[in-house]
């Protein structure tokens, strides 16, 4: 290991955004929609948006309530385990840093639960510390339903898989619990710039 040179790495970074794009990703314009099943359609009267698990008391917000919450914009890379990237994708939505304001946890880990049964799991302080966001709006508009709407999350330093589409709530973990693509073989961790994209890798 260890065996790339000074020069290569010069050369690549000549080519126009090289630097900026994971290792074996190619880069779109479109936007691709994955999707392991139907596409949920959320009554949003009675959405909610919940943290619990390694919680005193669990917090939950209706849709309203979540609109309140303060908001930010932010323009992200986003890169797909399936090998495409997209680059500056404008979102607009509520960091994790808002919504874990005033929580106490011994929790280390969580996973990301939405409509339709699909999990992720991240480690805590993969969602802390600006990388990480329940967004709502894509370039201006309310995020379509194919791609997540009403709400999904946002975490552009990992693979794509890890940013649940129709997010319902989090759960704080003690344990690392694999979510649905980790249990199917995809990594644990997801770092699209360590190209850890198998269980293993
Ligand atoms: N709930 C849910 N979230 C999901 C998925 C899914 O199938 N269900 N697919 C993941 C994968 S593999 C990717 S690449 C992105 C795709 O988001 P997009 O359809 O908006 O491009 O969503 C991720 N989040
Ligand atoms: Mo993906």
């Amino acid at each position: 290991m260890g065996f790339i040179s000074r020069g290569f790495r010069g050369k690549r970074r000549d080519t126009a955004d090289s630097g900026r794009l994971p290792p074996g990703q190619y880069l779109v314009n479109d936007y691709p929609v994955l999707s392991a099943g139907p596409t949920p359609r959320p009554n949003l009267d009675t959405w909610t948006f919940s943290i619990e698990g390694e919680i005193d008391t669990p917090k939950k917000w209706t849709w309203q309530e979540f609109l309140a919450l303060p908001a930010e914009t932010v323009t992200k890379d986003i890169h797909c385990v399936t090998k495409w990237s997209k680059f500056d994708t404008t979102w607009k939505g509520v960091s994790f840093d808002t919504l874990f304001e005033g929580v106490e946890t011994a929790a280390e880990y969580t996973t990301q639960f939405s409509d339709g049964d699909y999990t992720t799991n991240l480690p805590l302080e993969d969602l802390v510390d600006g990388k990480a966001w329940i967004v709502y709006e894509y370039n201006g508009e309310p995020l379509h339903p194919e791609h997540g709407g009403p709400a999904r999350m946002l975490v552009p330093h990992l693979y794509f898989w890890k940013s649940a589409k129709w997010i319902r709530g989090v759960r704080l973990d003690k344990e690392q619990q694999p979510g649905f693509w980790e249990t199917n073989g995809y990594n644990n961790y997801g770092d699209p710039w360590r190209e850890q994209r198998y269980w293993g890798d």
